[in-house]
């Protein structure tokens, strides 16, 4: 009777460790025993890279938000088309064509599978470099958790489905938000990273050329920004050129984003849904008197907490040796 009575509390306790390492929570410096200069080699890898493409940053940190919302934060995004099963995955979607970067996180992860083989996850160096890449182009510095462990699954028809389109209007970017746990606040706050960064003529030329299909524009853009955009940079509908999204100030992380939608400028319908809701309006109208570390603020917690979304923890996914391969 002692004897299974020891027997089940052996069990419960191991169970109770399976229970706890799946469902272990992100912690701060998860890293600090087992890869003590994990953050320090990712940050430096930044700071040596990014001043030479600075235009790097902006992908990198736009690669963070697709791979949050699909699966989670798991480095899904990171996954290459497996011919043997004939998989397509994330990265073949729409939204991923304009993702740029793949090369930049492959060699941060090169770097750390020569200090620490096996230890530090693909999905935790694309939520580090993202805050990396923000501090590099002039934006807030927060601490990132870490933790994340690697998914093993991409799927293109899921990130087709989840993330949000250009052409979203307000009321379907905040079901795709609030399907993340993101609330409006969240949207207004990391629209903002369009602060910096470029955008392909074809994101946004339905609103130049074609908008509701009977050759008209958007009257929700500037008309005047609307006029300079097709004289200039997107002279056709289907125009490959780019455009910055914040001229002028494309490359540092600051409120101008939000001045350039109360002006109707942002390129995007989803970011001149920003003010088709007087909530979502204020807030904006709110930012932008400032100060900007208002903003820095919000704008890292939103952070931290889209890095949260999904998360593989404890013995969940796998650590991968590559990050564009499964284990
Ligand atoms: C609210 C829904 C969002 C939509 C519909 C959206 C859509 C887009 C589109 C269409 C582009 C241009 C892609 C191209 O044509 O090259 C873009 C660029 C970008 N997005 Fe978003 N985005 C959204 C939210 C976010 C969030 C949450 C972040 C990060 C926190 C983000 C960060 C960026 C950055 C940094 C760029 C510039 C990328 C580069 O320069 O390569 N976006 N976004
Ligand atoms: C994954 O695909 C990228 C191009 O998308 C390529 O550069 C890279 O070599 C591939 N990596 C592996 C391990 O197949
Ligand atoms: C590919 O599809 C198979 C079958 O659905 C699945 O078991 C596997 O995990 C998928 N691989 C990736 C990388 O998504
Ligand atoms: C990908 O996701 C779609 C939609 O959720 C699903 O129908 C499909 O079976 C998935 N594909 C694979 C290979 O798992
Ligand atoms: C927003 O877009 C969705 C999907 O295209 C559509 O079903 C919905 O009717 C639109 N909502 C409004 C208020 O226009
Ligand atoms: C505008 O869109 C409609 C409907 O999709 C299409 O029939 C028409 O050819 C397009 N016009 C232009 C100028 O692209
Ligand atoms: C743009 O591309 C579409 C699809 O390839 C084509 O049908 C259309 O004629 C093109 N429009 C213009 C103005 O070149
Ligand atoms: C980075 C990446 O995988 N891009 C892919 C996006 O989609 C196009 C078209 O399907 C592919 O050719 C790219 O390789």
């Amino acid at each position: 009777m002692e004897n299974v009575g020891r027997l089940w509390v052996s069990i419960s306790l191991l169970l109770g460790v399976v229970i706890a390492s799946t469902h272990a929570d992100l912690e701060m410096n998860f890293y600090a025993k087992s890869c003590p200069k994990a953050e320090k080699i990712v940050l430096d890898y930044v700071n040596k890279h990014i001043p030479n493409a600075p235009s790097l940053a902006a992908s990198l940190i736009r690669m963070h938000f697709h791979d949050c919302f699909v699966r989670g934060c798991d480095a899904s995004v990171l996954l290459n088309f497996t011919s043997s099963t004939g998989n397509q995955t994330e990265k073949v979607a729409i939204p991923n064509r304009t993702l740029r970067g793949f090369d930049f996180i492959d060699q941060v992860k090169g770097l750390l599978e020569a200090e620490c083989p096996g230890v530090v996850s693909c999905a935790d160096i694309v939520s580090l470099v993202a805050r990396d890449a923000v501090v590099a182009t002039g934006g807030p510095f927060w601490r990132v958790p870490t933790g994340r462990r690697d998914g093993v699954i991409s799927n293109v028809s899921e990130a087709l489905a989840q993330i949000p389109a250009p052409s979203s209007n307000f009321s379907t970017l905040q079901t795709d938000f609030a399907n993340k746990g993101l609330n409006l606040k969240d949207l207004v706050l990391l629209s903002g990273a369009h602060t910096i960064g470029i955008s392909h003529c074809s994101s946004f030329t339905n609103r130049l050329y074609n908008f509701t299909g009977v050759g008209d524009q958007d009257p929700a853009l500037d008309s005047e920004y609307a006029v300079n955009l097709k004289a200039r940079k997107c002279r056709s509908i289907n125009s490959t050129n780019i455009v910055e999204m914040d001229p002028g100030s494309f490359r540092t992380f600051d409120l101008s984003y939000y001045t350039l939608v109360l002006k109707r400028r942002g390129l995007f319908q989803s970011d001149a849904a920003l003010l088709t809701d007087s909530r979502t309006r204020s807030m904006i109208t709110q930012l932008v008197e400032g100060p900007v570390g208002n903003f820095y603020r919000e704008f890292a917690k939103s952070m931290e907490k889209m890095g949260r979304i999904g998360v593989k923890t404890g013995s969940a996914g796998e650590i991968r040796k590559h990050c564009a391969v499964v284990n």
